[in-house]
């Protein structure tokens, strides 16, 4: 668990009897020895030039958030070091900064390493949250990064490695993915209660993983969060899963591109070429159907969509698609059906 983060900043890091310490929440620099800060920061120096991590500055990273022309604050690897028996992962800012990780002794600092690095840069560079002109600037800067990454630990990280010890063979292992708002956890609220409201909007920001107990066996849906930054904890949760739900949004056109692009980025993995997958175009409802030709039209829609998602590449694979509505049940069992319908056969 993430136990204290701090900051040093200094004009010059040669000059290293003259460096500013801020630390949450606890204020290390009257715990520890004078000499710490020096080989903290000889560590992170040591650990970039030995390239025990490859020093890739997160402003090249391909996603389309972090392309930008001028990035004012540069975020290098984070480098894990033990000092006087803790455990750190350092992160230094253009050069002239170091952030610091304090980690209980049985972490694994590499856990942590994305979501340290593109905290850092997205509120340096685009949340614009501290200029490190400031002391209360940077304090706060330091507590969110603080509460964020620890809520992140706890939630992902602490949550992934207690699963990972469950049993999965009594359970039939869903995996529930898509991008943000398309209806995952609606789609598990109906099925647990019954219920679905409309107003209801939680962003989901941890593996959410509900246990059903259906006639046909138990399954354990594993609710992804479809949130930009923690779409790469899919690749976390996806292991030892029986078949895969990919949402869409039927009804939001403008998403479309992305989800494709999501989709083929994880189905394209050799290594989950054989579970088989049911697309769910949900939001059906907000299509305006028209009774008469209401098959004509979804018919039609499901072409489209076949085309734009490409979906024919996955000839040879068990799938399936169907359109539904959580909003009003339509196909909402057809899911559970399939779930085990298409699990026997595989
Ligand atoms: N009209 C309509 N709205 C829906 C339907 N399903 C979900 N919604 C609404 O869509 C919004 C997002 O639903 P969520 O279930 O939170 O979406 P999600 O996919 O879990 O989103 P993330 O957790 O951010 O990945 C909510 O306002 C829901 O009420 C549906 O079938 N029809
Ligand atoms: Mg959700």
């Amino acid at each position: 668990m993430l136990s204290n983060i701090f900051l040093l900043k200094g004009n010059n890091f040669d000059d290293l009897n003259h460096l500013d310490i801020y630390s949450y929440p606890f204020d290390i620099s009257k715990r520890i020895k004078d000499d710490f800060f020096k080989k903290v920061i000889i560590g992170h120096e040591e650990g970039c030039i030995s390239g025990e991590k490859e020093k890739k500055k997160i402003s090249g990273n391909t996603s389309q958030k972090y392309i930008l022309n001028c990035v004012k604050f540069e975020i290098d690897s984070p480098i894990a070091q033990n000092v006087e028996d803790l455990n750190l992962f350092t992160v230094s800012i253009n050069s002239k900064m170091i952030i610091g990780l304090m980690f209980d002794e049985e972490d694994n600092p590499y856990d942590y390493a994305e979501i340290f690095q593109e905290l850092s840069y997205e509120m340096l560079n685009n949340e614009k949250f501290c200029n490190f002109e400031d002391e209360f600037e940077i304090e706060n800067f330091l507590i969110t990064l603080f509460i964020d990454i620890r809520r992140y630990g706890d939630e992902i990280i602490q949550k992934y490695h207690e699963i990972a010890f469950q049993s999965s063979e009594i359970f039939t292992k869903v995996f529930l993915f898509g991008i943000d708002d398309v209806g995952k956890s609606s789609l598990i609220r109906r099925l647990k209660t019954g219920q679905f409201n409309d107003n209801y909007f939680a962003p989901t920001k941890k593996f959410n993983i509900e246990y059903l107990q259906e006639d046909d066996g138990q399954l354990a849906i594993w609710d992804m969060p479809g949130n930009l930054i923690l779409r790469k904890n899919w690749l976390n949760g996806i292991q030892d899963s029986n078949i895969l739900i990919y949402m869409i949004d039927i009804a939001n056109q403008m998403s479309f591109k992305e989800s494709k692009e999501e989709f083929w980025k994880i189905v394209n993995r050799g290594d989950i070429k054989d579970i088989p997958i049911i697309i769910v175009a949900n939001k059906v409802d907000l299509l305006h159907l028209d009774h008469q030709n209401r098959d004509q039209q979804l018919e039609r829609a499901k072409r489209e969509l076949m085309e734009y998602f490409q979906f024919k590449l996955l000839y040879g694979r068990n799938w399936d698609f169907f359109f539904t509505s959580v909003k009003t049940n339509y196909n909402v069992l057809k899911i559970i059906d399939s779930i085990f319908s298409m699990t026997e056969s595989n």
